[in-house]
């Protein structure tokens, strides 16, 4: 009986281990739609983007909010070279920033040192 137990644990290990790495980055999240020209989404710097992976829409003006909250001062620029977009984010700030999207695609934005990554999906 105890063996089954262990074996149950073991494969729900395996599951919660698998979903953690591989389900929840590839999660986008969507931004939220304020009326049909505009969008808007929150990104808390910490540790990394969260979201890391968000999606808007193509030629809708989308508001984004970065919150640092991370010490790192790895952290404290974000670039969206698509977009030819830099900002300083001040620690416990919120910068906000738009960016009108005119082409569909995959984008990255990232820290000043291209050590820390996100992924801005722009769709139809
Ligand atoms: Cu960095």
């Amino acid at each position: 009986m105890d063996k089954v137990f262990v074996f149950i644990g073991g494969i729900l290990g395996i599951i919660f281990t698998a979903w953690f790495f591989f389900g929840k980055k590839d999660e986008a999240v969507q931004a939220r739609s304020e009326s049909p020209e505009k969008a808007e989404v929150d990104i808390l710097v910490k540790g990394g983007y969260q979201p890391s992976t968000v999606q808007i829409k193509k030629n809708k003006i989308t508001t984004f909010n970065f919150t640092r909250q991370d010490e790192n001062s790895c952290l404290e620029d974000v670039i969206l070279s698509e977009f030819k977009i830099k900002r300083f984010l001040p620690l416990g700030k919120t910068v906000s920033f738009e960016i009108k999207p005119e082409k569909t695609g995959t984008f990255d934005f990232s820290c000043g040192m291209g050590m820390f990554h996100g992924k801005l999906i722009v769709k139809d």
